[in-house]
């Protein structure tokens, strides 16, 4: 999805538990785009290089030539690297004094890192005058390809998704949607390396550089856990790994080994996928059995500007929603706290909604409202399909 709305995949970066991960966890991990975002880009190739200081990490302690003393500008190193750069520099001295990274393994690294153009084009904001249509979005992921995709999907792991569902409490066909939605079940898991879509967005995106800069810390530590080449890691623009399409920040606090096989593996085990999606959820505040959302009635008298912008957090209930002149269509109890959702479709009428605790939580994996409806409708639509 590609985050032409907010944000990249998820990042929810509350506590969880740091699970390890293993090192060939890492070799498999793959990269995404978040939401089936098609972009490629160039490939550098890869460069072996660690950043614990150990001796498979020496080669890449060794600054290309080109960087040494050069005075260049912070602002552009002429060949992509990042090693020249005070930001860079200060970042480093971070990261050493935090979690007492060897200093010269992570300037070899950046010396290799390359700023990737792509990824600030993909990133960037649609241009003002773009109208968002929730239909033409919904259109892209309530396809044959993902339904019968899923279908297929939930047939080969029907196992491993009634456990997620026993553990976690999240039903299989939201487990299913997401993964569809994010990355066609594995099919399209994004082709940058990690390291240098981060360190561009790290270092060259302004707008967003802290959280970026967090999560290249945390793919920095990552990879340091599994002693993984960090140039071997592949995933979305926006940093996102793997069938399920975590940032590494994620991968740290919500994924699973889910078939206990020693390992945590996102990028071709769907068993392990399944369980972090499942996982990921059930942190967020997944209340299992509860509703995802409720058609509603507008009246014509209806004053919605209070209700949006109150945000997508659900805080209404329904005797404050007739105030405004809002009601839940079906059987929502009087007492259930929702949020007004608005799904604009370009020119023609908004499509509106009320959000329930399980929407928002979906958001919590893709800050979009959008996104939320899609996996919401895509789901409705895979566990028809299984009829
Ligand atoms: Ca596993």
């Amino acid at each position: 999805m590609t985050h032409a709305v907010p944000l990249p995949c998820h990042h929810a970066p509350t506590a969880g538990l740091v699970t390890a991960l293993s090192l060939a966890l890492l070799l498999s991990l793959a990269l995404g785009a978040c939401a089936a975002d098609n972009a490629r880009a160039a490939e550098p190739q890869a460069v072996k290089a660690r950043v614990d200081g150990t001796a498979a990490a020496k080669p890449a302690a060794k600054q290309p030539a080109a960087h040494a003393g050069s005075k260049r500008s912070p602002a552009a190193p002429r060949n992509g690297g990042y090693a020249n750069r005070a930001d860079v520099a200060a970042f480093i001295e971070q990261l050493v004094d935090r979690h007492g990274f060897d200093r010269r393994a992570l300037e070899g690294i950046f010396g290799q890192v390359r700023k990737q153009p792509s990824v600030l084009r993909l990133i960037a904001p649609a241009p003002s005058g773009f109208k968002r249509s929730w239909e033409a979005y919904r259109a892209r992921f309530l396809d044959p390809l993902r339904i019968d995709g899923g279908v297929a999907f939930w047939r080969e792991h029907e196992e491993a998704l009634q456990r997620a569902a026993g553990v976690y409490g999240v039903p299989a066909e939201v487990i299913v949607a997401i993964i569809g939605v994010e990355t066609i079940y594995g099919r399209v898991t994004g082709e940058f390396r990690v390291i240098d879509a981060l360190s561009t967005l790290a270092f060259d995106y302004p707008r967003r550089a802290d959280y970026f800069r967090e999560e290249l810390e945390q793919f920095l530590l990552m990879t340091r856990e599994n002693g993984a080449d960090v140039f071997a890691v592949r995933g979305s623009f926006a940093g996102a790994i793997g069938l399920p399409q975590f940032m590494p920040g994620s991968v740290r606090r919500y994924a699973v080994d889910f078939d206990s096989d020693g390992r945590i593996d996102l990028r071709s085990d769907p068993v392990d996928a399944i369980g972090s999606v499942a996982r990921f959820l059930s942190e967020h505040g997944w209340v299992p059995g509860a509703p995802v959302y409720f058609a509603t009635r507008i009246e014509d008298t209806a004053r919605l500007g209070p209700l949006l912008d109150a945000g997508i957090q659900p805080q209404f209930n329904a005797v404050q929603l007739a105030e405004f002149g809002v009601s839940a269509l079906g059987s929502a109890p009087d007492d259930l706290p929702l949020a007004l959702i608005d799904l604009p479709n370009g020119d023609a009428p908004t499509t509106y909604l009320l959000g329930a605790n399980n929407f928002y939580v979906i958001t919590r994996y893709n800050r979009s409202s959008f996104y939320a409806m899609a996996v919401t409708e895509l789901a409705d639509a895979l566990r028809s399909a299984r009829r």
